[in-house]
């Protein structure tokens, strides 16, 4: 309860930030797109890890609001990049399920892009299996008009959801993200690595980029790369961090 009346107060006093993780294409070891995730330090409470609050606004109601600041801040953030002539492929943006299945989605992301002017070719949503639970020809429908707008579609957590591979042909999918408990021990644990590589060819035959989670070790690395996972994410190259601190991976025009 204490928790719930600290974040209705964090949305009204706006104490939530992003941070950016890079995701390092493995061949050329070059940055492409960044994943953005929630912050709140809360003065009294201290930090609040996002996998304790969002939940939590998904059961009280916030979660659309918080999403769209997400959204907001988010494309922001890449307009700032895009104007200092820094070079990024795309923005990831965590989605919920709950706010996908709204029915006003995908006209607050279109409004989203045109209040800021960040191109839609430079945002990337991240959807989880669970979208698929309920109302999914609505979900379907939404994500397609999304993809046909420019916006790359990716599934966060790949193979961790209830689901069965059945959404993998139905929805307009651009990238599969292996989840990070399926690269954790990589070389050393055999069904992981059997995983990984399952999934990224189960990927590749479906035309998708693969991108691998929690990557903390060059010889998870090294594995990934030869068995041409696309990319990587994880404290090897860069925990999450502030935009002002990603200078490193921006790569200004010539
Ligand atoms: O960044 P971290 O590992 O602490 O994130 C914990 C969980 O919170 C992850 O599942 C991540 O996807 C989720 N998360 C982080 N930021 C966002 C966000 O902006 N929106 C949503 N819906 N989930 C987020
Ligand atoms: O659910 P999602 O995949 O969006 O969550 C990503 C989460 O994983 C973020 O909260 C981020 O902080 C965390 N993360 C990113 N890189 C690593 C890593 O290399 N190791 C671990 N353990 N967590 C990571
Ligand atoms: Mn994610
Ligand atoms: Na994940």
């Amino acid at each position: 309860l204490k928790l719930q009346s600290a974040l209705h107060q964090a949305i009204i006093n706006n104490d939530f930030y992003l941070v950016y993780q890079p995701k390092i294409h493995l061949a050329s070891g070059e940055a492409n797109g960044f994943e953005a995730l929630i912050r709140w330090y809360d003065p009294k409470l201290g930090q609040i890890s996002p996998a304790d609050f969002i939940p939590l606004a998904e059961k009280i109601g916030l979660i659309n609001d918080i999403g769209l600041w997400v959204l907001q801040t988010a494309c922001t953030q890449g307009v700032n990049w895009l104007t200092q002539g820094l070079q990024f492929s795309r923005i990831s943006v965590n989605v919920a399920t709950l706010q996908l299945q709204r029915n006003d989605f995908v006209d607050k992301v279109r409004e989203i892009l045109l209040t800021t002017g960040l191109p839609a070719k430079h945002l990337d949503i991240e959807v989880t299996e669970s979208c698929m639970m309920n109302n999914q020809a609505a979900v379907i429908k939404d994500l397609k008009q999304l993809s046909a707008m420019g916006i790359s579609i990716s599934i966060d957590d790949f193979g961790t959801g209830y689901s069965s591979l059945n959404y993998l042909k139905k929805l307009p999918l651009d990238t599969l993200k292996i989840d990070q408990s399926f690269v954790k021990n990589i070389p050393f644990d055999s069904n992981n690595c059997a995983i990984a590589k399952a999934v990224i060819a189960l990927g590749h035959a479906l035309n998708l980029q693969v991108v691998a989670e929690g990557v903390e070790t060059q010889q998870q690395a090294d594995f990934l790369l030869l068995n041409e996972c696309d990319f990587a994410q994880g404290y090897l190259y860069s925990k999450p961090q502030l935009a002002a601190e990603l200078s490193a991976f921006l790569i200004p025009k010539s």
